[in-house]
């Protein structure tokens, strides 16, 4: 323990200063899993072990360094933390917070470490939006259980909004098992810190129309969703339940090295036309993704060319800028 601790005393020397996202909560309740998923690093989630201390890693969204904190959440370190709060909870600016809400048995333990962690955050004079994951949310839970978990989940949110006494905290249903509720929950709550995201949204929503398509999602490599755009509930099931599938069928490709010529994967399944293109924004910055579905025949070769190369161009405007 005392290794991972140690090693960030080192922190806050770099030069542009990271974006701070920090994940919390008890241990087991799955923060190092949703963060695997969002990597689709589905073979190393199987053999997750305990987190030992704070553990960091850093990616880039739109152009941004974000630093996500990984906090090992067995009792020692969570004493640890508390004891030393500037250490690891400073200049947190996004703080996720993750609630195994099968394990009813540790609730009252994960409410009691959610209300020091929130005074802490007072203590420091740091006021980051928090997120509330009710995790392993799993689209399998059998009906019965199912009802009693919604009551859970209705039950705690009231508790936590009348007790925290907090500006922001916001709730998500998550589970690894359907990796769209981790996608769709990151993205949202990244995306609220970066205000060119409006922008790209409506970009999407008009490109969209302009194919007639059904719907469209683009995101970036990191499973961030930048912008999506869905005819109706249907094509929003569609889309939403396969684009991590589509992500990860790339990166099984991009592992073949394969021409970069004529680069998207086409898919066509009881009349629905799924397609998923990179978007290359420059040769040295990893490219973003488009899957989009239509319905009645194939994507025209206006789709290919004209249309998707104007915008193209004006999604890497609203990107670089
Ligand atoms: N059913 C279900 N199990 C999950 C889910 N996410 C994670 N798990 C399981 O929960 C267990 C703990 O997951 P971890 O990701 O190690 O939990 P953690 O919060 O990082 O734990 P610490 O590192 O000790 O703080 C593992 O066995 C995971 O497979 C989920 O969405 N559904
Ligand atoms: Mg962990």
């Amino acid at each position: 323990m005392e290794d991972s601790l140690l090693f960030f005393q080192e922190e806050g020397q770099s030069k542009e200063k990271a974006l701070k996202i920090l994940f919390t909560g008890l241990d087991a309740a799955g923060k190092t899993s949703i963060i695997l998923a969002l990597k689709r690093e589905f073979s190393k989630i199987a053999l997750v072990e305990p987190t030992r201390g704070a553990q960091r890693s850093n990616f880039t969204l739109l152009g941004k360094e974000i630093s996500e904190w990984d906090l090992g959440g067995q009792k020692s370190y969570r004493i640890a933390y508390l004891k030393n709060p500037s250490k690891f909870f400073e200049d947190t600016e996004i703080a996720i917070y993750v609630i195994d809400i099968l394990d009813t048995s540790r609730i009252t333990e994960s409410m009691s470490y959610f209300y020091d962690v929130i005074e802490k955050f007072k203590e420091l004079n740091i006021s980051p939006p928090v997120y509330v994951f009710f995790h392993k949310h799993d689209p399998k839970l059998i009906q019965s259980v199912k009802q009693e978990i919604e009551n859970e989940i209705q039950k705690l949110q009231k508790e936590i909004v009348e007790t925290a006494n907090y500006w922001k905290i916001n709730f998500y249903r998550t589970s690894i098992y359907d990796p769209f509720t981790i996608m769709s929950a990151l993205s949202t709550l990244l995306l609220e810190l970066f205000p060119k995201s409006e922008l790209i949204q409506k970009t999407i929503t008009e490109y969209s129309k302009k194919l007639d398509c059904e719907g469209l999602i683009i995101v970036d490599r990191n499973s961030i969703i930048l912008g999506s755009c869905f005819k109706d509930d249907n094509s929003r099931k569609k889309l939403s339940g396969t684009i991590a599938y589509f992500l990860s069928l790339n990166d099984v490709f991009e592992e073949m090295e394969l021409e970069k010529q004529e680069d998207q994967i086409i898919l066509k399944k009881s009349g629905n036309y799924f397609m998923f293109k990179p978007i290359t924004i420059k040769e040295t910055t990893l490219p973003y993704y488009m899957l989009a579905l239509k319905k009645h025949g194939p994507f025209d070769t206006n789709f290919l060319n004209q249309d998707f190369n104007s915008f193209v161009n004006i999604f890497k405007d609203i990107v670089s800028s």
